[in-house]
């Protein structure tokens, strides 16, 4: 594995390369064109000079969170062909630049929800977190305006407000999408994409919905382990692969990690490590410190079965604690995330030396 943390960009981030660089643990990064709406080529001029800077800060360009897929896609409107061709184009831009990870989601209208982006944990620290109470309350209409009322000024990724202008409209887009069309729209666009795939050798890496189950009556269809043997024996190529995100796919309990992990043996591109307290019942959780006393799942048997089916692609520690007064997006500081990083390198580095 590769020990990686997602950048949002000199532009957009509150942390810098060089912080990044002296964790020690962290050796490659995670970043986006964050400019780019869906449908739009990403240029090759502007993949390589992402990647420079990267590289000069002395860490590896480890892949891309995220190139997002548009609404037409989607949900499979007449104009979908249109943004698959722009898709194709920016990833054999990135495949030219030598860029082979690429991480994307198929949720609808919320790419994740949270009630709470600081909730106050007893030691002080602040997390985000999400209580389906509060969600059974809200319109999801409001859902934004309560929501970017609290991310220390920056932008979060899937919130977007040019986005959530049109949060209406977008409702009424998907109307009449259901689970089975929604898959039908997806596998759609993985047959149209795995040619460029196969000539550039890029992973693609499906995120898994967050939560795990339908919000505000939207379809979720990457959220159990069968829903993901379903889509990578539907598109049965390598190249089709998963994003192994423990907070996402692990916010419902059903969902056993480690056993999910051996079941997708050789087709995860791509790690999101991180640990959930959960409280008041299933369908209320907060993102606890990455330790697995911290919360709920135990972090040292998924970094086993990590080990055990050869992972040998990026790993992120994910979102972080609000810890030691740092003023960042929610769940994208740099303190938290490098105490994460340094715990699951701990880990790994013991799995490795038992088993060798
Ligand atoms: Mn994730």
């Amino acid at each position: 594995m590769q020990m990686t943390m997602r950048w949002y960009g000199s532009k957009y981030d509150t942390v810098t390369l060089s912080q990044i660089r002296q964790t020690a643990y962290v050796k490659g990064i995670i970043t986006t064109l964050y400019n780019k709406l869906p449908g739009e080529v990403w240029e090759k001029e502007e993949i390589l000079a992402l990647k420079k800077e990267v590289e000069d800060a002395g860490l590896s360009f480890a892949g891309i969170e995220s190139v997002n897929v548009s609404d037409a896609i989607k949900v499979g409107s007449e104009n979908r062909d249109k943004d698959i061709e722009a898709y194709i184009e920016t990833l054999k831009n990135l495949g030219e630049a030598g860029i082979h990870m690429v991480c994307y989601n198929f949720m609808p209208v919320f790419d994740w929800t949270r009630t709470e982006l600081a909730r106050k944990r007893p030691d002080g620290s602040t997390v985000m977190a999400y209580s389906q109470k509060a969600v059974d309350k809200i319109n999801p209409l409001e859902m934004f305006e309560s929501i970017s009322g609290d991310m220390n000024g920056t932008v979060m990724p899937g919130w977007e407000p040019e986005r959530m202008a049109k949060v209406k409209e977008l409702f009424e887009l998907y109307k009449d999408i259901d689970e089975e069309k929604l898959f039908a729209n997806l596998t759609y666009f993985l047959n149209a994409i795995m040619p460029v795939c196969d000539k550039y050798d890029i992973n693609m890496a499906i995120h898994p919905d967050d939560p795990a189950w339908n919000v505000f009556g939207l379809p979720r269809i990457i959220n159990s382990k069968e829903n993901l043997l379903r889509l990578i024996k539907a598109v049965d190529n390598p190249h089709n692969g998963i994003t192994f995100c423990t907070g996402s796919f692990g916010t419902s309990l059903k969902n056993k990690l480690p056993e999910t992990i051996y079941a997708l043996k050789g087709r995860i591109h791509f790690a999101h490590v991180r640990n959930l307290q959960f409280n008041d019942g299933e369908r209320d959780f907060e993102e606890s410190a990455h330790l697995s006393s911290d919360g709920t799942f135990d972090m040292h048997a998924i970094m086993k079965a990590l080990y055990d089916i050869g992972f040998d692609g990026p790993i992120r520690p994910d979102h972080g604690r609000m810890i030691w007064d740092e003023v960042a997006m929610p769940g994208y500081g740099l303190y938290d995330r490098a105490l994460g990083a340094a715990y699951l390198c701990g880990l790994w580095e013991a799995i490795v030396k038992e088993n060798s």
